[in-house]
């Protein structure tokens, strides 16, 4: 997310450091590429929407070192050199609000007793890049029921960390901490909807938001919040961090939209991690089957 207003340059147009990394990897991809460059911009972009490897997996080594995660600093690399200073064990999870069970709840006791399951999901940033993602988690419809939110509860709230001896990030003053970010019940209980606690058949890295973050796919990256410490039910909307803190920009709702471009850049392409060319983002990052009916009722460029 960029938050210096009048730099008015496309994140997708960035190449990013990975790309010079992999040096050899990516001659083997210009390679394939450059022959490709040479095909009809029709044809071409077809090409690459059908050797996309829709749910190829982003390697391991990118999807946690290419990093959102403000409370470590803002560059990309920033979460992967900081996060070891979060101290992840023990972990409390506090429920609140409109529910019949509110309490303070150890990780372990939190997320019991269920196992978390692979799930492979797209995730999109708003910054127009993407990555594919084994995640492990548990869907959040499963824990929600036991804290027996009552009829009140019509949001979920999600709050991460706050702790400036932790989280270096949090003792400047580029978001107004702690990071909050919020869920309409129903796009909280739908079967896609993950809290998650590892990927890559792994412990959640601390970059990547340790122990405990949310993953809702069909929607822009930061919405899906990281180490997380309380999860509160509300009957009003929540005050979310980006939506709080650039309105015009970021939207509550943040479904994943390629018709509906932020206002300093377009929305309809994207960059996967890895690739060289962009590709057209999908309605609801791919997943409208699955959640377009949530949103039947809704202007979706004015509810953005
Ligand atoms: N607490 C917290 N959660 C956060 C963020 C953040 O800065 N702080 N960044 C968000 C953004 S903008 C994105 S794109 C994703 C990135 O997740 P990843 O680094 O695991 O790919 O985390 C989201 N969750
Ligand atoms: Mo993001």
């Amino acid at each position: 997310m960029l938050i210096q207003k009048p730099v008015n340059i496309s994140p997708s147009e960035i190449t990013p450091p990975e790309l010079y990394a992999r040096r050899r990897e990516f001659m083997k991809t210009a390679a394939v590429w450059g022959a490709v460059a040479l095909l009809p911009p029709a044809l071409r972009s077809r090409l690459a929407q059908a050797a996309d490897n829709d749910l190829q997996r982003t390697p391991y080594k990118d999807v946690t070192s290419y990093n959102n995660f403000y409370e470590f600093g803002t560059g990309k690399t920033d979460p992967a050199e900081n996060a070891g200073s979060l101290k992840t064990k023990p972990w409390t999870v506090t429920v609140e609000g409109h529910c019949e069970k509110p309490g303070q709840y150890t990780l372990e006791d939190f997320l019991a007793p269920h196992q978390p399951e692979e799930r492979i999901y797209r995730l999109r940033c708003v910054e127009a890049w993407s990555m594919v993602i084994p995640w492990l988690g548990i869907p959040l419809a499963k824990i929600l029921p036991r804290f027996q939110p009552t009829s009140s509860a019509q949001y979920v709230e999600f709050t991460t960390l706050f702790d400036p001896e932790q989280m270096p990030g949090q003792r400047t003053r580029i978001l107004d901490w702690p990071y909050v970010e919020g869920l309409r019940m129903d796009e909280a209980m739908h079967p896609l909807t993950l809290l998650a606690t590892g990927l890559y058949g792994k412990e959640l890295p601390n970059q990547n938001g340790a122990p405990l973050r949310l993953v809702a796919p069909w929607k822009y990256g930061f919405k899906s919040i990281k180490s997380i410490v309380k999860i509160r039910f509300t009957e009003q909307q929540p005050a979310t961090t980006w939506n709080r803190e650039i309105p015009s920009e970021y939207g509550f709702y943040a479904n994943v939209n390629p018709n509906v471009d932020h206002p300093r850049w377009s929305q309809k392409k994207e960059r996967r991690i890895g690739d060289f060319f962009r590709r057209d983002t999908l309605m609801f990052n791919g997943y409208a089957e699955q959640v377009a009916g949530l949103y039947a009722e809704m202007d979706l460029r004015k509810d953005f």
